[in-house]
């Protein structure tokens, strides 16, 4: 279930952050900013629509949906995406990002209480460690 992965979160250990945000297509002055911000993360439930609201000082942005159910994204470095986001058998949700022919896929999972966040563009990677607040 998703319950696990509801509440606050923040970021305190990030990565390969900075190449996987180049091979997404990030320019260098949003790259900078990203490299430094140290988000908060919020996963919400309400019935069946989950929010995921990412605040930093650079910028902040929230995204609702309903699990297996394609949405539009507007991602925060400014990409507009298909996504679609799953829970799969071992615990680990899934968000699945296309946009101009091109994919990314962002896991979620829980590790010794901590949300572990990978994402993979091209194979490259990137690994962001959160804390619950
Ligand atoms: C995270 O949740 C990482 C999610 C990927 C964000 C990609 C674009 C960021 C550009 C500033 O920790």
């Amino acid at each position: 279930a998703i319950d696990p992965f509801l509440g606050k979160w923040c970021l305190i250990s990030s990565e390969g952050f900075e190449e996987y945000m180049k091979e997404l297509g990030v320019g260098m002055a949003m790259r900078k900013m990203g490299s430094m911000a140290k988000p908060d993360v919020y996963i919400i439930k309400d019935g069946d629509t989950i929010t995921m609201k990412t605040e930093s000082t650079f910028k902040t942005s929230q995204v609702s949906f309903k699990l297996d159910e394609k949405f539009e994204e507007n991602t925060l470095d400014g990409r507009k995406t298909q996504t679609l986001v799953s829970l799969k058998d071992d615990g680990s949700l899934i968000q699945e990002q296309e946009w101009d022919g091109k994919k990314t896929i962002i896991t979620r999972k829980l590790v010794d209480g901590q949300l572990v966040v990978e994402c993979d563009m091209n194979g490259v990677k990137c690994v962001r460690v959160y804390q619950k607040a």
